[in-house]
């Protein structure tokens, strides 16, 4: 028995599944999940000692790479001044400034500790602020495990086909519209029979739990047309896209203004933050200000804030970084469709700025043809990469993402390695 498997067999009698979030247990790709115990820059290395190229990044936050000097430095300087204190900090109004800065649309910003936490307070606040109930998503999106959310989802819950996830009560899901994402005329239809009732929409910008899928050109301002002319709230689910795609998140990268957005992952820096954020006249609603009640005993947590900020003032200073990381993942994403096209590989990479997927089907621009792709070749291939140490997202329904400290023998190794599996 491998250190992975023993530990993997302890952790199941513990941790249902022996993980602590269900995509980590690698039940679409099969094998034995690798037992983490550090990190530095653009590498991973398990228990055994063994390195990884990782394509993860904690799911999205470590976008600088792991331990970047500027975040360790922050954190080692919060520490000595103490962990929480359940008081409004300095810091927590710095931060809010800074995003403020960097997201035009946010006027307002209310910190919390995961993306679920900010997708879930978000959807109440359209829900007070509209004095509406229904809410709009699209299949294959996911924005966290908040039971309003649990319908056609995307992430863990498609890898694990939980079409009806339990626990959650119809009586809830009911007010929950899902629609197909990138279809204009389906989105046309349900706001004509039911627009003056939907509270909101709530987007990713860019797909990115069904693997990366990208809107379709034009398909953002439509959501934002209906959304202006029915008076339903627009949010942008920017959790994962939120200050990777660019500075302002995909609002910036596309040029549109939601409503309100939800953030987490690179806002936290690794450690456990989430936010929502928007119009002033909207985020006015929220307690203590308003009657939409929301609340965190960890919320703007000082070592989470510190780590948060350090991060998003790397990204705001650095004119460079975006560029950078963009032109990286391109090359990547065109360095693999030349392998799929020499090898006659059935299979399509989608990128935008630095998330990117591979598809082994045809296109895929909604959820249905996600589920198309082939996934005992995907399993082979999440194997082969493995085994070779680079560590890939283990299901065809999330995003590779790209961080700032892989560098051009990461990407060179990665596609050899590509190659040599798709070519045998
Ligand atoms: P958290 O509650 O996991 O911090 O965020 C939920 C969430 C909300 N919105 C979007 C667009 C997201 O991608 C997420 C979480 N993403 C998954 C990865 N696909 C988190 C990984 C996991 O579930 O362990």
């Amino acid at each position: 028995m491998t250190k992975n498997e023993s530990l993997f067999t302890e952790a199941q009698k513990y941790i249902p599944g022996g993980v602590n979030s269900p995509v980590r247990a690698f039940k679409q790709v099969g094998g034995t999940p690798v037992f983490m115990q550090s990190a530095e820059g653009a590498y991973l290395y398990d228990a055994e000692g063994r390195q990884y190229i990782d394509y993860i990044n904690s799911w999205g936050p470590m976008i600088l790479g792991h331990r970047h000097p500027k975040v360790v430095q922050a954190l080692r300087e919060q520490i000595g001044k103490g962990f929480s204190y359940g008081t409004p900090t300095e810091l927590e109004t710095e931060v809010a400034q800074l995003i403020i800065g960097m997201v035009p649309s946010v006027e307002m910003i209310r910190m919390v500790s995961s993306g679920t936490e900010a997708c879930m307070s978000a959807i109440r606040l359209a829900r007070g602020y509209t004095n509406r109930a229904k809410i709009l998503k699209f299949e294959g999106h996911y924005h966290g495990h908040a039971d309003s959310f649990l319908k056609k989802a995307g992430s863990g819950v498609a890898t694990l086909k939980l079409d009806a996830p339990g626990g959650v009560p119809a009586a809830v899901t009911k007010d929950t519209i899902v629609a197909p994402f990138n279809d204009e005329a389906a989105l046309r239809s349900i706001f004509a029979e039911q627009g003056e009732t939907l509270a909101a929409i709530i987007v990713e910008p860019v797909a990115g739990n069904m693997g990366c899928v990208p809107p379709l050109p034009g398909y953002l301002e439509t959501l934002r047309a209906l959304c202006t002319q029915y008076g339903t709230v627009l949010i942008f689910d920017e959790v994962m896209t939120g200050f990777r795609l660019a500075p302002g998140g995909a609002q910036h990268y596309f040029n549109i203004m939601p409503d309100l957005s939800t953030f987490g992952k690179i806002i936290g820096g690794g450690m456990p933050v989430g936010a929502f954020g928007g119009k002033k006249e909207i985020m006015q609603r929220i307690a203590p200000s308003g009657d939409v009640y929301q609340a965190g005993t960890l919320s703007g947590n000082p070592l989470a804030m510190s780590a948060g900020y350090a991060t998003l003032q790397v990204l705001a200073k650095d004119k460079t970084f975006y560029q950078r990381l963009n032109d990286k993942t391109a090359s990547l994403a065109a360095g693999l469709r030349e392998i799929i096209k020499r090898n006659g590989t059935q299979a399509i990479v989608n990128q935008s700025g630095s998330m990117i997927s591979l598809h082994f089907c045809g296109s895929v621009t909604d959820f249905t043809s996600a589920k198309a792709g082939d996934n005992e070749t995907f399993k082979k291939f999440f194997h082969g990469m493995l085994e070779a140490g680079i560590y890939l997202p283990p299901s065809a329904f999330e995003t590779w993402f790209v961080c700032d400290a892989l560098g051009d023998q990461d990407i060179e190794f990665t596609l050899k390695t590509a190659e040599s599996l798709l070519s045998a």
